[in-house]
C-alpha cells in the first residue's frame, strides 16, 4: 500500500497488520482496536497509539480493526490523558475518562443520582483535556469526535445518561469559547454493552472544517426539549478543509426533522437512514460543486443494537450501497431507545 496522500480508512484483520514492517506504520495515523475485552491484544509497533473502544465486532470479522493512513512522517505522544498521533496536517487523539473519578464522596452524594453527575463532569473534564491538547499541539480544529460510555439510555432521577453526556459535553464547548450552534465537529455517541470508562477519540486538523446539516433533519442543537435539556453539538457531517477535502459523515440514524421514524421496524429504520445518508452526500457535493462524493464509494460503520438484526441490516444496507463498499459492523447501543441502527461513513 502507498503512502497515502489522502486520508485512507481501511478495516484490515489483526493477523494481517501484524506481518506488515516497521515502514508501513511510518505512514499509519491511527489504528482504532474494537472488542468487548478490558485489555485488547496488543500490537507491534503501535504501543500507547492504539485506541480500544469496547464494542464488539459482529458480522465474522471478530479480529478485524479500524486502520487510518496517510502520508508520513508521524510523531506521537502523550499530552495530560491524551493519547495522540500526528502528520503535519491531521492529529488523531484519544483518551479515556472513568466517571468513579468524579463520584461525589458517599457523605456528600446528592440522593439517587451520583453516577450520572459523575458522567456529566467527566465528559466536560474528557472534552476540556481534549481541546486543551488540541489547542496545545497546534491541531485546534476537531473534525471528527467518537464517544462511547456504558449505559448510555440508563434513566437517572433528571433524565438518561445520554442527556447528562451532552450536558457536560455542551459545558466543555461553551468553556473553550466554540460555537455549540453551528460550525460543529462531526460525531457519534454509542453505547457500550460492557461497564468501562467513557472513551473519546477524534482526528484533529491544522485547519477549520466546513460543518454541513442535513435538510431532512433537524440541526442537533436544536432539538426540542423532549431530547433532553442540553443539546448535543455535533454536525451532520464535515468535510477536511483543502487539499484533503475528505469526508466524515456522523453517525446517522432514522430521525426526519428531530424524531426517531418506524419504531421497531429495523428494515425501515436502515432505508430511512440510507435517505439521510444519501441527502447529506447530496449537502457535501453542492458545497463543492462537483460530484466527487458517492455512496457506493463511501467506507461505512454500522451500529447494531441487536445482533439478531444484523442480516436485515446487511440486506437494506447492501441493496443500497452495492457489492464493493466496505462496512464494519459493531454491536452498540443507540442513544435513544427505539433507534435500532446507525451508520456512519467516510469519503475520501
Ligand atoms: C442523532 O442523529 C442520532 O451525540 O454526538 C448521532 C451522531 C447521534 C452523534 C452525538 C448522536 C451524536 O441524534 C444520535
Amino acid at each position: 500500500m502507498a503512502a497515502a496522500a489522502h486520508l485512507q480508512i481501511d478495516y484490515p484483520r489483526l493477523a494481517d497488520i501484524r506481518q506488515h514492517s516497521a515502514a508501513w506504520w511510518h505512514d499509519v495515523l491511527a489504528i482504532v482496536q474494537y472488542s468487548p475485552e478490558l485489555r485488547p491484544p496488543r500490537l507491534p509497533w503501535a504501543e500507547g497509539t492504539a485506541a480500544h473502544v469496547r464494542l464488539p465486532v459482529l458480522a465474522d470479522l471478530d479480529d478485524a480493526v479500524e486502520v487510518w493512513r496517510l502520508a508520513g512522517p508521524m510523531s506521537s505522544g502523550q499530552h495530560g490523558r491524551v493519547h495522540y498521533r500526528c502528520s503535519e496536517r491531521l492529529l488523531f487523539a484519544a483518551l479515556s475518562i472513568a466517571e468513579q473519578e468524579f463520584a461525589e464522596p458517599e457523605c456528600e452524594r446528592p440522593q439517587g443520582d451520583e453516577r450520572a453527575s459523575a458522567l456529566r463532569s467527566a465528559t466536560s473534564a474528557a472534552y476540556c483535556e481534549l481541546f486543551g491538547a488540541l489547542g496545545a499541539l497546534g491541531f485546534p480544529h476537531p473534525i471528527r469526535i467518537w464517544n462511547v460510555l456504558p449505559e448510555i439510555t440508563g434513566q437517572t432521577p433528571d433524565g438518561e445518561r445520554y442527556w447528562h453526556f451532552n450536558g457536560g459535553r455542551q459545558e466543555a464547548f461553551i468553556g473553550r469559547q466554540r460555537h455549540i450552534d453551528g460550525n460543529l465537529p462531526a460525531a457519534s455517541a454509542l453505547g457500550s454493552p460492557h461497564p468501562g470508562p467513557l472513551t473519546v477519540h477524534c482526528i484533529a486538523s491544522v485547519r477549520a472544517p466546513i460543518a454541513l446539516e442535513n435538510p431532512r433533519q433537524s440541526p442537533a442543537w436544536e432539538y426540542p426539549p423532549q431530547y433532553g435539556p442540553r443539546s448535543p453539538t455535533f454536525a451532520r457531517a464535515c468535510i477536511e478543509g483543502s487539499p484533503g477535502q475528505t469526508l466524515f459523515v456522523s453517525g446517522t440514524a432514522s430521525i426526519v426533522g428531530s424524531h426517531s421514524a418506524h419504531p421497531g421496524d429495523v428494515r425501515a429504520q436502515t432505508r430511512e437512514t440510507v435517505r439521510n445518508l444519501r441527502a447529506v452526500l447530496a449537502a457535501a457535493n453542492a458545497h463543492l460543486g462537483s460530484e466527487r462524493y458517492a455512496l457506493e464509494q463511501l467506507t461505512f460503520k454500522v451500529y447494531v443494537r441487536h445482533s439478531d438484526d444484523l442480516a436485515d441490516i446487511e440486506q437494506e444496507l447492501r441493496s443500497a450501497i452495492g457489492p464493493s463498499a466496505r462496512v464494519l459492523y459493531l454491536r452498540a447501543d443507540i442513544c435513544r431507545r427505539e433507534l435500532l441502527v446507525e451508520i456512519e461513513a467516510v469519503g475520501s
